[in-house]
């Protein structure tokens, strides 16, 4: 019996060989893995590819660990102000000041000649009374995450924000801003995805959700072996290809939540501002006193998920401890139902704490 693999897998070796980059290398080994014959006859072959996979992913991540080590030579990150974080990128002449002086009102120089803006910008944008700061990061280019134009530095801004906002001219500009971002390990175009692998005390390798597995068991093993686990339990909640697995298990990557914005295709208003605080992943909820109208001037802003335990530990150290129930109008069944510590709280509830 042959191996017989098709044409795809002809090609996607053609350019294994020819790659020069780890990255590239990468990219077609995997091609070659997905199209290599999956039978008896071809378990050698698809073993020495997955064999090389791992050791070429081991290489690109020091490659990626050693970046982000050489940036710390200076830094140019911007000290964390407000509820949250967000960076401005773009190619040169994107529009980046223009959007940071539009939202925030912040005065920085908006010109039709490229880079313009030659350090981090910072505005602060008002939504509901949420305080985001925004943060231009200076122009990146193709090249960046090789260091081009500071590129470094602009990165690790980008890596140590909240989130980002991606201005692009162009589909081409974008792209290409994806892929310097993804060079660095920081991913915007796709979620984390949910495959959860801890270790435990216990022998083997046991699996939660298997229906989402889509390779054999065994082979699952057999990854996790390479990586020298030997006791783990498994959780998928999605699709798992080996790709996926091994995504998974990267602890350099970095996933951001992206707006992505077409230079001329925004407007300022509502909506925009909306989408931009949604990047947090926060809400906004207001306290009040009993008998007293709720403080609109003064929101809570809290991580998506608080209880009120949360919004206690906010209010005052010693209330939390002694709290007995609070009122809750928004996300309880009925306006100024009773609800206890462990309620969550939903955007723009109004809280009445007692204790
Ligand atoms: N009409 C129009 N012009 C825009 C828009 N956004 C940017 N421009 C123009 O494009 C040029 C560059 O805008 P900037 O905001 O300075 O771009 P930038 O991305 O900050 O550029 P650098 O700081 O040089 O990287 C300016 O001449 C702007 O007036 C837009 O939405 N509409
Ligand atoms: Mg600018």
């Amino acid at each position: 019996m042959t191996t017989n693999p098709g044409p795809e897998f002809f090609n996607a070796q053609d350019k294994y060989q020819a790659a020069k980059t780890p990255e590239e290398k990468l990219r077609w080994l995997e091609e070659m893995y997905k199209n290599a014959p999956k039978h008896k006859a071809s378990e050698k072959l698809v073993a020495e590819i997955t064999y090389k996979i791992s050791k070429l992913k081991q290489e690109v991540e020091k490659q990626k660990e050693q970046a982000k080590k050489k940036g710390g030579g200076y830094s140019l990150n911007v000290k964390k102000d407000g509820d949250g974080q967000i960076a401005i990128i773009g190619m040169p002449n994107s529009g980046k000041s223009l959007l940071l002086k539009t939202i925030t009102g912040v005065e920085v120089e908006v010109a039709p000649y490229p880079f313009t803006t030659t350090k981090p910008e910072v505005g602060m944008m008002d939504y509901k009374g949420a305080k985001v700061q925004l943060v231009e990061v200076p122009a990146l280019i193709g090249g960046s995450s090789q260091g081009k134009a500071n590129g470094t530095q602009l990165l690790s801004l980008c890596r140590n924000a909240d989130a980002l906002i991606l201005l692009h001219r162009t589909g081409e500009e974008k792209q290409a801003i994806i892929k310097e971002l993804s060079n660095v390990g920081i991913i915007v175009e796709r979620k984390k995805p949910r495959i959860f692998v801890q270790d435990t005390e216990f022998n083997g390798i046991t699996i939660g959700g298997k229906q989402f597995l889509q390779m054999p068991e065994k082979e699952l093993a057999e990854i996790l072996k390479q990586m020298h686990i030997f006791k783990a339990s498994v959780l998928l909640e999605e699709p798992t290809t080996r790709e996926k697995l091994l995504e998974a298990m990267d602890k350099t990557l970095d996933y951001k939540n992206c707006l992505f914005l077409s230079t001329f295709g925004w407007k300022n208003d509502e909506g925009l501002a909306k989408s931009i605080f949604s990047l947090l992943e926060k809400i906004i909820v207001y306290t009040k006193k009993p008998g007293n109208e709720p403080d609109y001037s003064d929101p809570l802003v809290l991580a998506k998920g608080a209880t009120i335990s949360d919004v206690a530990q906010f209010v005052h150290k010693d209330i939390a401890q002694n709290l007995k129930y609070a009122r809750v109008w928004g996300s309880a069944k009925f306006p100024g139902q009773r609800v206890s510590k462990d309620h969550m709280l939903q955007d723009g509830d109004i809280i009445e704490i007692s204790a």
